[in-house]
């Protein structure tokens, strides 16, 4: 284990040998508590394909599967992970056991289901206790999942960090020609 890294599971399971994927490049997993969760979270999986990152996508509960949950998370960095996206709405302590279990960065995606609309799955990723932090992001913000994801992988890949820093720039622009069309439109009917 390196310096200062967190426990990889439990004594006697140790991670297995390390598999990269075919490019080389990290992949990102994302982990749902239910396939019912897929239908917001398809928008990560497209968001990661942007960018051209390997993704795998898994239903692993840790309520209902809790043990094929915690051997995926210790197995995690060894099969070549570099960034985990636990998304769930019932069962929403699911992104803190996968923290518990890896010392890769997961982020969680609370999911909108249930009386609360999604507020206790929110207010259970983030309030994590000192220790074992999951970062996350808005209720159903998938999208915005895979693109910390994207930036956590850009900090070791130079190609990601390329694909990255394009999309942000076209993001820009498409902002710069929106406020120049909204300036138009007002210089023309207030006079300035
Ligand atoms: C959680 O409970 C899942 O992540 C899902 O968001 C929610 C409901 O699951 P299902 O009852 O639809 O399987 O475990």
């Amino acid at each position: 284990m390196r310096p200062n890294a967190a426990p990889e599971g439990a004594p006697g399971t140790p991670p297995g040998p390390r598999q990269e994927s075919a490019s080389g490049m990290k992949k990102v997993g994302i982990v749902m508590g239910s396939a019912s969760d897929l239908p917001v979270m398809e928008a990560a999986v497209e968001a990661l394909q942007e960018f051209d990152v390997p993704v795998e996508v898994r239903v692993l509960s840790a309520h209902r599967t809790p043990d094929d949950a915690l051997q995926w998370a210790r197995d995690a960095e060894g099969q070549g992970f570099g960034a985990v996206i636990a998304a769930a709405g019932g069962a929403a302590h699911l992104a803190g056991v996968l923290a518990a279990a890896t010392p890769l960065p997961v982020i969680g995606v609370p999911i909108a289901v249930g009386e609360l609309g999604g507020l206790d799955a929110l207010l259970a990723m983030v309030q994590m206790p000192s220790g074992v932090p999951v970062a996350t992001v808005a209720v159903n913000g998938a999208r915005n999942a895979a693109l910390l994801a994207v930036r956590i992988l850009a900090l070791s890949d130079d190609g990601v960090a390329k694909g990255l820093d394009e999309s942000r720039q076209a993001m820009a622009a498409k902002v710069r020609a929106a406020d120049a069309e909204v300036r138009g439109r007002f210089a023309q009917a207030g006079g300035s």
